[in-house]
């Protein structure tokens, strides 16, 4: 078998999506997906001028061969582009591998090692009711974790409340939470951090007191900490048991994390805007972080993705893959299959997709009581009806940037 061709396929059904389509000379076809969000275009250059040409004759069976010659010969490693163009060559040849052996791709993986896997979604508020009365609309859904954001008293924006930017009424966005906005610029927010830190603890007690000790909440601090900051943070929250808090400082500076790590016991998860092993080396090493939250798609893929976890696991750190609504469903399914399959999972972030979305992408994953399931489709389980996407033509979107009350540029 022969790869025969590779088409990158850019579409904007609710936000725009990346997606590689490979085909084989005997008619098997494997997608991956390759968006980076706000930066969509970047990997789509790198995947038709320098990856797509370097794949027609290839056998599509050598995955681990495959991905060795992109990332080595490129001379130039890691990187958010580098990486999600690689992940979608490896995810598309793993649903061809599935697909050629008759098996769902976590059978490929080792098998099933749990039912399903436990999926956490969004709820935000502006205030306290607002908050509450997303909570109770995502249980009604069926989720049985959830992260929790509100708005901070002073602050106009804060990352992760739907209500902001839906109430400014131009963003274009026709489902639960996507911060990029489809503008030709940035729009521009604020961020306070001592206000945020005043805050938030009287949030996550009025939730436990509403809602009880049981439910797992999470919260994400966006990287807008420091880490003194930080560790402050995870001490007052605590009382409040939190399932993880994520990326409460940015953690380039991987050795920050010690210092947090030594002032609370609230469980740390980073790692959504990695994309290599490197980024993870002192963080896993020396067990500063409990949940990887790397996304199969801006990691290279399912074959890295695996030994991340592997490594994690050997220090009882648990997988939280990313999957906010900017992973396309062929991304998202890649995890789900991978989630399935390894011991040590620890939680699936899942937002629901738009209809527009489910439209151009057919999927056989599902969601029920809480759980997703991959389905039994040979493969990834994920079709994309060229057509539909066709209707949908990219549309240039970026993610806010913050400022702080002075003016000065701060962490989104
Ligand atoms: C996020 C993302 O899901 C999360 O935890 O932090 O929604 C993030 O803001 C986006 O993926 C950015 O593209
Ligand atoms: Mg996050």
């Amino acid at each position: 078998m022969k790869i025969d061709r590779a088409e990158v396929i850019v579409t904007s059904p609710d936000r725009n999506f990346v997606t590689l389509k490979i085909t084989t000379d005997d008619g098997l076809t494997g997608l991956g997906d390759a968006t980076l969000n706000g930066r969509e275009l970047a990997v789509v250059a790198y995947l038709t001028e320098h990856v797509v040409p370097l794949l027609i004759g290839k056998d599509p069976h050598r995955i681990e061969d495959t991905w060795q010659f992109l990332y080595r010969s490129a001379y130039w490693r890691r990187g958010p582009v580098t990486m999600a163009a690689i992940a979608a060559v490896d995810v598309a040849l793993w649903d061809i591998k599935a697909k050629a052996a008759g098996m769902p791709l976590y059978q490929l993986l080792g098998g099933a090692s749990r039912e399903g896997v436990l999926a956490y979604g969004h709820a935000s508020g502006k205030d306290i009711p607002e908050l509450f009365d997303s909570i109770r609309s995502h249980l009604d859904q069926g989720y049985r974790a959830i992260r929790v954001q509100t708005g901070v008293p002073g602050l106009k924006s804060i990352y992760g409340v739907a209500s902001n930017a839906a109430a400014e009424g131009n963003t274009g966005r026709r489902y639960d939470y996507d911060p990029a906005q489809r503008a030709d610029l940035p729009v521009e927010e604020d961020w306070d951090t001592r206000a945020y830190l005043r805050h938030l603890p009287s949030v996550f007690e009025a939730v436990r007191a509403e809602f009880g000790p049981e439910l797992p909440l999470l919260h994400d601090g966006h990287h807008r900490m420091t880490p003194i900051q930080a560790a402050k943070l995870g001490k007052s929250l605590e009382p409040y048991d939190l399932f993880w808090l994520e990326d409460c400082t940015p953690a380039e500076n991987q050795k920050a994390l010690r210092l947090v790590r030594q002032h609370t016991t609230t469980p740390l998860a980073i790692g959504e805007v990695f994309n290599t092993v490197w980024d993870y080396q002192t963080l896993i090493e020396e067990q500063l972080i409990d949940y990887v939250r790397s996304a199969v798609t801006h990691t290279g893929g399912i074959s890295p993705m695996k030994k991340i976890l592997d490594y994690a696991a050997q220090y009882q750190i648990r997988s939280g893959i990313h999957g906010p609504t900017d992973i396309s469903p062929v991304g998202m399914a890649a995890a789900v299959h991978l989630d399935l399959a390894i011991h040590n999972f620890g939680i699936q972030e899942y937002m629901k997709h738009g209809e527009m979305t489910n439209e151009v992408f057919q999927q056989s994953f599902t969601f029920n009581d809480g759980y997703l399931h991959p389905g039994e489709r040979p493969g990834l389980g994920v079709d994309l009806d060229v057509d539909a996407a066709g209707k949908y033509p990219y549309q240039t979107a970026y993610l806010p940037f913050n400022r702080l009350h002075d003016g000065t540029v701060h962490d989104w």
